[in-house]
């Protein structure tokens, strides 16, 4: 019998919480995307942020994970979004607290603009709460718009805000 072999791509995924037990949500988040989204291939070390955008709210903790999925960029996003609900996320303001929060930052080399998906999400460079973990999980992947790879985007990233390694993953 023939198999069948199901195309999978490389997708890199940014997870963040700033309410309840954040390194409990982030794990949650992860196993739920184990089970229903695809196989992790790496998960980042956890690391503490400083809120970026809107600063009057608890630090952050942040982690990037890379995920190889068959699923396409738009299911990927429902499944993110269905598991931020499965998980009490309420719709908050923008960039405002959350317990728990799951942005596609890149899959694999696709460009998209849609009304609600847009990849690469389009501030990756102008956060280092992304980009540390990202350039400790891919330092040599190249940005499909910018041709830059993310070393390069974090050396030139004009973001100064905190962000310290938390450990514990
Ligand atoms: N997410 C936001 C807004 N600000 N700041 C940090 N440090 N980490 C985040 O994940 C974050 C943020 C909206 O998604
Ligand atoms: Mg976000
Ligand atoms: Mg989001």
């Amino acid at each position: 019998m023939g198999q069948t072999k199901i195309r999978q791509l490389t997708s890199f995924l940014g997870l963040g919480s700033n309410l309840g037990n954040r390194k409990k949500n982030l794990d949650s988040a992860i196993s739920h995307l184990k089970s229903k989204a695809g196989s992790i291939v790496k998960a980042s070390e956890v690391y503490e942020s400083e809120p970026w955008g809107l600063k009057n709210q608890n630090f952050y903790l942040n982690q990037v994970i890379e995920l190889k999925t068959s699923m396409s960029p738009k299911n990927l996003l429902k499944c993110c979004k269905s598991i931020e609900n499965k998980m009490g996320r309420s719709r908050s303001i923008k960039w405002g607290e959350r317990n728990i929060d799951i942005d596609i930052l890149y899959f694999s080399e696709i460009i998209l603009n849609e009304d609600n998906l847009t990849i690469p999400h389009p501030l990756i460079q102008e956060r280092k709460f992304v980009l540390v973990p990202l350039n400790e999980l891919s330092k040599n992947f190249i940005h499909p718009i910018f041709k830059k790879t993310n070393h390069e985007i974090l050396k030139n990233s004009k973001d100064n805000s905190k962000i310290y390694l938390y450990g514990n993953k």
